[in-house]
């Protein structure tokens, strides 16, 4: 229905003292800018400081072939996306894994770049990462010269390059992801108490293990010294909650985590599964005791190529159902969700609808492509507004930040220049202000609300 009382111009709004609005040809160009400025938290990487070591260690000098911090080229090139798409173009029959893995980082670097990047056009998601990054960085993508960007990397200081990269992708701190039933990540904490004391990183306790396999995870508690059984007797469920409140303080975790299969399951209070007495007598009373959140990243189906190592597993339908039963049944625990699989995220959108204790979030691993982070983008706003965290960046390489941040930047822009402009075509003009305070939720402000008082 059209009105017939005209609507105040921006000169009377602003005259008395109202937020300018923004005129629609103006708006697109507006919120670009707005997303490219926004400083994000980035909830979920697998990244580190120089204190957890590093294999490649630029100007710096210090390697450790042990070491966790990831970064250059040839770990770029060598990201198990890439070892995955690579082995669709020279098969085992040429190349069998073993070989390849008895190569050196170069030799693997190499054998990538010629066939994804020289033999084949790099348009793969994962391929153009690389090329964005490169760019970014002020190296020459048109000269294809690996060897000049590898003699660029190692000229740099990793510690200062951590910087460089934040600043490039605009992360204000990396979240990282520290799995204590790893040893080479255990050891680092145990020998140096101040491995985790990096202003730019923000520690996550990961235990997979303790829902994925209790009785092998009971014997490890055992072995470091928490007198605990298989059987999960009150004995045990007490040490068991001292092992977590152990590491949440050693690391100053702000969160906890873990990975679940696309078959895990919660089925209610008397659900006897050994996943789920571990979940509701040992991981959330301490979670709800110390007001933090709880992450499920649910969907992924380890190594079911074994050969390709990290890049083996893969994506399974998982139950939404069994997040919405958790979510009802501890409403004092909050939920971080995300799931693998495209054709869950729809029914995770709406279970967000349905619990203000679950924020979803990611596009995680393999619906991080351009195509599926718009679908689904897209689909979390016209359920959800601003109540969800659009993107982690899952990065494994140092990095990828800037890649992954730049591809998802763009992106999630582009759902929200449909979206305001939706409303400015109903009347509704948003201002400049009000844009910025609402991307700063999406980027920041509704993963940093969700950690509660205890962890920033
Ligand atoms: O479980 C996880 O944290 C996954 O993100 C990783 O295991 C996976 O390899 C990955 O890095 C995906 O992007
Ligand atoms: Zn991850």
């Amino acid at each position: 229905m059209l009105t017939t009382e005209k609507t105040k111009t921006n000169s009377s709004a602003a005259r008395d003292g109202a937020p300018r609005k923004v005129p629609q040809q103006e708006l697109a160009e507006l919120i670009r800018r707005v997303v490219r400025e926004q400083p994000v938290r980035d909830l979920h990487t697998h990244l580190y400081p120089p204190t957890f070591g590093t294999p490649f260690s630029g100007s710096a000098r210090d390697r450790d072939a042990s070491g966790l911090m990831l970064w250059g080229i040839d770990e770029l090139l060598t990201y198990h996306y890439l070892v995955s798409e690579v082995y669709r173009v020279v098969t085992t029959r040429q190349l069998p894994y073993e070989s390849f893995w008895r190569m050196t980082k170069r030799e693997q670097a190499d054998h990538i770049w010629k066939n994804l990047f020289l033999e084949r056009s790099p348009i793969s998601e994962a391929c153009r990462g690389v090329l964005t990054t490169l760019e970014r960085l002020g190296l020459d993508v048109e000269s294809r010269d690996l060897d000049s960007y590898r003699r660029w990397f190692a000229e740099q200081d990793p510690s200062e390059h951590i910087d460089r990269v934040m600043q490039l992708g605009g992360v204000s701190r990396i979240t990282m992801t520290n799995a204590v039933f790893d040893d080479n990540e255990r050891r680092r904490w145990l020998d140096n108490a101040r491995v985790g004391d990096d202003s730019r990183f923000a520690a996550v306790l990961r235990f997979d293990p303790l829902l994925r396999n209790w009785p092998s995870a009971a014997e490890q508690l055992a072995g470091w010294g928490y007198a605990v059984s298989d059987e999960l007797n009150d004995k045990t469920v007490e040490q068991a909650r001292q092992f977590v409140r152990d590491w949440i303080d050693r690391m100053r975790a702000i969160y906890c985590a873990v990975s679940l299969p696309p078959d895990w399951r919660y089925e209610g209070g008397d659900d006897q599964r050994l996943s789920s007495v571990v979940l509701r007598k040992i991981v959330l009373p301490v979670l709800a005791e110390r007001d933090m959140p709880f992450a499920m990243m649910i969907g992924s189906k380890l190594r079911v190529n074994p050969g390709l190592r990290d890049g083996g597993d893969m994506v399974g339908l998982a139950d939404v159902a069994s997040v919405a039963r958790l979510c009802a049944d501890f409403p004092a625990n909050r939920f971080l969700c995300t799931m693998l699989a495209r054709e869950n995220q729809h029914e995770l959108a709406v279970a967000a609808r349905k619990f203000g204790n679950l924020m979803i979030f990611g596009c995680w691993w393999f619906v991080n492509n351009p195509s599926l982070i718009d679908e689904i983008t897209r689909m979390r706003v016209e359920l959800l507004g601003t109540s969800f965290i659009p993107q982690h960046s899952d990065a494994r390489v140092l990095d990828q930040l800037i890649y992954k941040w730049d591809h998802s930047r763009e992106l999630i822009a582009r759902v929200l220049v449909d979206k305001y402009g939706d409303i400015a075509a109903s009347g509704w003009q948003p201002s400049e202000q009000e844009i910025r305070r609402d991307v700063q939720l999406l980027m920041h402000g509704n993963f940093e609300n969700f950690l509660g008082a205890g962890a920033k």
